[in-house]
This record gives C-alpha cells, structure tokens and sequence, in this order.
C-alpha cells in the first residue's frame, strides 16, 4: 500500500508538471485527490490492515495529498499568470488612438432666458409657482374677468379636452389659482413660467405651443411706480442696464388700467432700424393693475388689496435678444441650432 500510494505521488506530480492549462489541472486534480480518485480507492483497502499499520498509512497518505496539493497549487499559480499575460498581451489598449468624442449637452435657450427672470425675481422675495397645464375654463378665463361670451375669449382660441377643460392659453390661471389658496388676506409675490398653448397655425411667428412667464404681487398699496420700476429693472436685467422703458395704454380684460412696456432699441439707439420698425422702441410685454373684479373673485377686498401684473413670452424676448428669426427653431430641436447658445 505504502508503495501505492509513492507511485501515485510520484504519477501526480509528473503529470501536472507537465500540464499545460488549467482545464487539465482540474482534471488531474479530480483524478488523483477526488472522492471517487486514487488516493480514495487505495484508502479503501484500509479495513484490512493491521491496527498499528493504519496510523502509519493514514499518515503517508495524507502527507502524498498534500505533495500532490502543493504541486497543484504552485502549476495553477503560474499557469494563471502565463494566461494573464497572454490576455494583456492580446487585448492591449493603444492609448494613443483618438477617443470617441463625448456630446455635452446643455439648457434649451428658452430654459437660459426662463432662470436668468426667476433668478431677478427670487432676489426680488417672489416665489416660483406652477399649475396644471389642463385647465378648467374658470380658472383659464372666467377668475380672470374673461366670462362666457367675452370676445378676447376668441383671440384665446384653444385646444379643449372636453366643454370645461382646455389646454390652459395662458400662465395667469396659476396666479388664479394662488390667490384664491390664501385666505384673501395674505400678500402675494410670484411667477410662474410655463408652457400654454393656442389654436394658431405655426408660422415664423406664431407657435400652437410656447412659454409665458407672468408675474403677480398683490398687497395693501401696491402702485402703478411699483410696477414701473419692476419692469425697468426686469428690462435692464434682460436688456442691458442703457436701456430705456416707455409705458403705453393698452387692454387686459384682467387689468386695468392697462399697459404694454416697449424698451429703446440697441440696434439704433433710438434712430429707427428694421428691428425697431423705425420707431426705435421694440414691444416686450404686458401689464397692468390688477382688475379689481379678478381680486374679488380670489377672495381679496379690492377697496384694501390692490396689485400688479405683468406677462411676458420667453420665445419673444429670446427672439430679440439673439436675433432668432422663426419661433418654431424652439420646438424643433435642431441641435445645430440649439447649441449655439450653450455658453449664452
Ligand atoms: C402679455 C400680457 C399680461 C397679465 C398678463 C394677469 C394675471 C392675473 C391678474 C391680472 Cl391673475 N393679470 N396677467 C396681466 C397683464 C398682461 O400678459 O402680452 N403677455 C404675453
């Protein structure tokens, strides 16, 4: 038994030396120290030796095993380094190619142009706020003294859900909606940006979908100065700090009274250039104090609240400001188009 078991150590051993992949290591492995491998079937004879051979068995056995254990260890270690190195050799990365170029993207113009008026606005103590934009028709025209019937209603053409619901056709349902949350006593500071949407045919000028940003600041005497240096300060900021304002009358049904607010034009200083359409002011938004029926309707008494609103179109002012000549080059997301104002 003795000289079984050398002769396996020693049939072992030769044959993992000379191995040469891991697949026939297992193999041998399997072979010699398994349950069903030799060192096992030697071992099964040992019922029949003497008590005083067995130790003396056991011992060599274990001790062929762990030669064989050894081996195995020291051929898998170096036959794993030998395929490490083939693997690096093959798939060896040449760090001198030229990468794959990576597309950084950034905001759409229209986001730029949206956080540069919240950022002026947070600093004035304004709140951002933003409301659904699937409406019900009190909030979208009657909250806002435009009752069933009113003909601004027709400008407003929009896409409607069902008899009470549309695509709001404006942000002001938002203000509607904050107002009439207070309690008719608390003062309101906010905007709110969004989408709104029109039944319009898309031109170079006109876009079923665009942004609106509208401001709203209700208080005890708010004044009509309140909003003029609002406004100024808002055209400075978007403008440029040379820039004059000119107030004109207009209509709201949902202020009054009622104003458009125009801003000197850069182009001609005032001269007359295409831009300005030789006037030498250029139409930026509208405002006005709030009607005194649409704080009523939020809950305000208009004889102790007064306020003023403003609204204005991100797309318009982005137009002017980069020269964009179609409105639609917002929607279509052209990246070429998009891109030129990542750094604006
Ligand atoms: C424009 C004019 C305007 C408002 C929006 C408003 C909202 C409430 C009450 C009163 Cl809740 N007014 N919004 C007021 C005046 C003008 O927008 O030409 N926007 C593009």
């Amino acid at each position: 038994m003795q000289d079984e078991l050398k002769a396996i150590e020693a049939e072992a051993v030769e044959k993992l030396q000379a191995a040469d992949n891991l697949q026939d290591l297992q193999a041998i492995q399997v072979a010699y120290l398994g349950k069903k491998g030799s060192i096992t079937s030697v071992l099964r004879g040992m019922g029949k030796l003497s008590p005083e051979e067995r130790p003396v068995i056991g011992e060599l056995a274990n001790n062929v095993r762990q030669a064989i254990q050894t081996t195995l260890q020291e051929k898998k270690q170096a036959l794993e380094l030998a395929e490490l190195e083939v693997k690096l050799e093959k798939e060896a990365i040449d760090v001198t190619l030229p990468g794959k170029p990576v597309t950084v993207g950034g905001p759409h113009l229209l986001t730029s142009i949206i956080e540069e008026i919240e950022d002026l606005f947070i600093g004035l103590g304004y709140e951002i706020k933003e409301g659904p934009e699937v409406e019900t028709d009190y909030y979208n025209f009657e909250a806002l003294n435009l009752p069933k019937g009113h003909p601004a209603r027709d400008m407003q053409d929009s896409f409607y859900i069902t008899n009470d619901l549309l695509l709001r056709t404006h942000t002001s349902p938002v203000q509607a909606r904050t107002m009439g949350a207070l309690n008719g006593k608390e003062p309101v500071r906010m905007i709110c940006p969004g989408k709104v949407y029109r039944r319009d045919s898309d031109d170079a000028t006109h876009s079923h979908q665009f942004t609106q940003i509208e401001g709203l600041y209700v208080d005890k005497n708010v004044r009509m100065s309140d909003l003029k240096g609002t406004l100024k300060l808002l055209a400075q900021k978007m403008f440029g700090k040379d820039r004059e304002i000119r107030l004109r009358p207009s209509f709201f049904p949902f202020t009054e009274p009622s104003v458009e607010m125009d801003i000197s034009c850069k182009v001609c200083s005032g001269e007359g250039c295409s831009v300005c359409k030789k006037t030498g002011w250029i139409e930026i938004l509208g405002a006005g104090m709030v009607h005194p029926k649409v704080l009523e309707m939020a809950g305000y008494d208009a004889k102790e609240y007064s306020g003023f609103a403003f609204g204005m179109g991100p797309d318009r002012i982005a137009m002017l400001k980069y020269g964009v000549d179609d409105i639609r080059a917002f929607y279509t997301s052209d990246v070429r188009f998009l891109k030129q104002f990542h750094q604006a």
